[in-house]
This record gives C-alpha cells, structure tokens and sequence, in this order.
C-alpha cells in the first residue's frame, strides 16, 4: 500500500475525552471513529488489526478441533425464554419488536441459540464431541461504555460452545480451549494469565478469565508473581490428549491468580510476601463449564450407548476481539505511539521516502516494496511529498514494528537504514539485505 493512495486519518490533536493510552492512540492514529456511544467504525488501519486478530482465532481454534459457523446477531427472544434468561437478563439486552409485533433481541451471547442448531441436528452419543464456535458482533447495552473498544456496546467477540457426553468429556474441552487460548495470545505477543473468576449471567461453576496485565485494566487482581514467568512457547500439544491438556491446566493454575470476585484473602496470604502481587488486567477472555444449565430446560438430549436420552454436557467459551485490539496496544506503546508485534501488525514494515522525487530514491523504495510485495509482506510505503519528521511521526504513530528510511545521502555508500519501532535502534544495511533481513524476522 502507497500511503498517497490510502486512507489514514490521523490526528493531529490529542482527543480531549480519551482517558486511556489504547483509547487516543486509536482514534490518533485513525484506527476507530465513533459511531455512538461504545460503538465505533473500523477504519482501514484498525480493521486490518482487527482482521489479523481474528484470523489467529480462527487459526488457533480451527488447530483445536473447533469447528465455525456463524449466527445471526439478532435473536428470537422465546429461545430465550426457554432458558429463562429473557428475564434474568436485565437492561443489558437490547430488545425490539419486528414489523409484527415479535420480540427479538441483538445477541448479547449465543448459548441459547447454539443449543437450539444442536437439538434440532444431533441426537446421538456417536455425534459428540462437539465444539462449534462463531466470530460474530455482539450488542451489550453496558451502562458506562468506555475506553473506546474496550469496553463497548457492540463489541467483536469469538464464543464457542462444546456439546459432550459426560461432565468429564467436557472438562476435557474446557481444558482444550484453555490450552488453545493460551496459543492464540501468546501468538499475538500477548501474556494472558488464566485466573479463577466469577461467572456472572453465564453461569457454571468452574470458569476462568484470562488477564492481560496493564495499569488501566478495569479488573482488580491478585497472583503469586511465578505465573508471570510461564510460556506455552512452541510446544506441539495433541487437542485429544485428555493427560497433555490437562497438564496444561495445572501446570498454569496450580498458583493463586484470582479476579477480586473470588479473591480469597487467607489463601492470597499463605504464598510468601515477596511473591504476593496485587496489580490491574484487562480481561480478554473467559471460559466455562456449566454443565446442563442449558440442554436440559432446552432439551438438548442425546441417546447414550445403552438408549436412554440424556442432556448433554456443555461449556462456553469466549475471546473478546475488539478489545483485544485496545489491550495490544494498552501493553506495547510509548510516548511516540503504537508498538505492534509483529504477530498483529497491519502492514509488516513501512518504507519511508526521504527525497520524494529524486529518481534515484524513488527508485530505491520501489524496488524495496517489490521485493517485500514479492515475498507476500505487506508493506506500507510513504511516498507523499512530505517533510521527513512528519513521515517519521507517523510512522512511529502507527507503530510498524520495522522501518526502512531511504535517501540520496545512503544510497551514495549503497545503504539504506532498517530501523526497529520497539528498540529504536537502527542499522546501515545495503538494499537487499535490508529486505532479506526483513524476510527472515517474518520467517517468509
Ligand atoms: N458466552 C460466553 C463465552 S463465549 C461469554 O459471553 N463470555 S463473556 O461475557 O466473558 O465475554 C467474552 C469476552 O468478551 C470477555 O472476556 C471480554 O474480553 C469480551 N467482552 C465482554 N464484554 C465486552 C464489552 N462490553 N466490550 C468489549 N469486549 C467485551
């Protein structure tokens, strides 16, 4: 992409009524422009974040055994009094009324309407397990939207749903998605820390969210620092394995990591002082077992292998992706602006033109975006006929992780200048090995 050509509407001004580092650097850096309150307009810069986030969701589901298909966002409100959440529900829900007088809703979540495609479609033990999951906008009339994406109205919001025999089998899926979270963040950059939580209108008993630490998260935390130091890495895991993801499981809850919704004072204490912390996270995800909450006022029964109809076991399980757009963010910027890992980045390097005009350096930055082009990156090329600071600002604002500066003064001793976002540093580099340098960090 030639920036002349794209549409990036960065601010010049910082937005007066932003309180938080993810909240104005979007709207600076032209990713998000409101709509209504808590609900925003993805712009070209912030729904190529957006889509690469939910690719990796899909990726990482898919690698799970998770299979997708997609709901409608707006629901009949009698499956919903099925399950006898209509009421309970509360001002949340968004209601209306169709042409004809029926109750509708905007979904605020999907375990009613997926149970329904189940009980219409499976009426056997052989079907199961099942995991069906869906990428879809969700509406939550939240009583204080704010901090732009992260806490909306309409949000973008992965949830699945796991349909199985017996309590064990689906503490085995909730293991499963518990592993395969742990993947789908950390190939974002991101460390999410899995803790014990509260599982609210949802319901279940064993339920835990997934915290990204940051000052200006809206949950207060408490863990044993030692869970701060666990990766998953690149381990090659089998989603069948009931031992490797339940080894997974232990081996990342075994230590105290609770929201203050179950935080528990005695047991907080009995961990050694130095290693106590209490600190802020933003939660970017949550998982659950609640059994037959739902399949049994629903009946979502299947035969077992002795005939008798029984209600199956289920769980659900969701990634907030719209707002983890705001907590990549919240966790990797400085002062300048955004800091993206490579993982999410909308364009992998930008190219920056010093002498917009000379043959020459035209010439150069051409043949670097051939070259990136060629090898399937994308990169973000800033050919506008602009001072140099300016180029540059914009660059740091938008946060490519790499830049290459190209101009007259390098291209006399045959260089070009790749510099890293993150650590500021730069290196003199001829043309080529540039690009190839590159290449290898994108492993392409
Ligand atoms: N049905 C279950 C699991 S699929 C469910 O709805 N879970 S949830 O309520 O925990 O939501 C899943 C994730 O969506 C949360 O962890 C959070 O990251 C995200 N989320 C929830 N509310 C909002 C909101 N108002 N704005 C942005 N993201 C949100």
């Amino acid at each position: 992409m030639r920036l002349s050509r794209y549409f990036l509407p960065v601010l010049k001004e910082t937005p007066a009524d932003a309180q938080i580092a993810s909240h104005r650097l979007m709207l600076r850096a032209g990713m998000i422009k409101q709509a209504s309150a808590g609900n925003y307009s993805w712009l070209p810069l912030g729904y190529k974040v957006l889509q690469n986030i939910t690719n990796i969701v899909h990726e990482e589901q898919q690698r799970a055994g998770h299979i997708p298909i997609l709901m409608p966002t707006l629901q009949s409100a009698d499956l919903w009094r099925e399950s006898g959440r209509y009421d309970a529900y509360g001002p949340e829900m968004l209601r209306m009324q169709d042409r004809h007088g029926r109750d509708m809703l905007y979904g605020p979540t999907n375990e009613e309407m997926v149970t329904d495609i189940f009980r219409s479609h499976v009426g056997s033990y052989k079907d199961l397990p099942l995991t069906l999951y869906h990428i879809q906008w969700k509406f939550r009339d939240e009583i204080r939207p704010r901090f732009g994406v992260m806490r909306g109205r309409e949000f973008y919001m992965k949830d699945g749903y796991n349909f199985d025999l017996t309590k064990e089998d689906a503490l085995h899926a909730y293991n499963r998605h518990l592993v395969s979270y742990l993947r789908t963040y950390e190939r974002m950059g991101l460390q999410a820390i899995p803790m014990r939580a509260d599982s609210g209108p949802i319901g279940g008993d064993d339920t835990h969210e997934f915290l990204v630490l940051a000052e200006t998260g809206e949950s207060e935390v408490f863990y044993d620092s030692e869970i701060t130091d666990l990766r998953f890495g690149d381990r090659e895991i089998d989603y069948d394995s009931v031992e490797q993801c339940q080894g997974v499981l232990e081996e990342f809850t075994s230590r105290y990591a609770r929201t203050d919704e179950t935080h528990d004072e005695d047991l907080f204490n009995q961990i050694p002082e130095e290693r106590r912390r209490v600190a802020r996270g933003i939660e970017v995800g949550q998982i659950f077992y609640f059994g037959t909450k739902y399949s049994e006022p629903m009946g979502a029964t299947v035969q077992d292998s002795e005939g008798n109809k029984v209600p199956v076991h289920m769980g659900s399980h969701g990634i907030g992706v719209s707002r983890l757009v705001g907590a990549l963010i919240e966790a990797n910027h400085d002062d300048k602006g955004i800091i993206w890992p490579e993982g999410v980045t909308p364009f992998h390097a930008g190219i920056v033109n010093l002498r917009q005009g000379d043959a020459e350096t035209d010439k150069a930055c051409e043949d670097i975006y051939a070259a990136l082009t060629a090898a399937g990156l994308e990169p973000l090329y800033d050919d506008r006929d602009e001072r140099a600071g300016g180029k540059f600002a914009t660059m740091d604002l938008i946060g490519l992780p790499w830049r290459v500066t190209v101009g007259p003064r390098g291209l006399k001793n045959g260089v070009v200048e790749l510099t890293s976002r993150r650590t500021g540093e730069s290196e003199e580099l001829a043309p080529e090995m540039a690009v190839a340098r590159i290449k290898e960090i994108y492993g392409v």
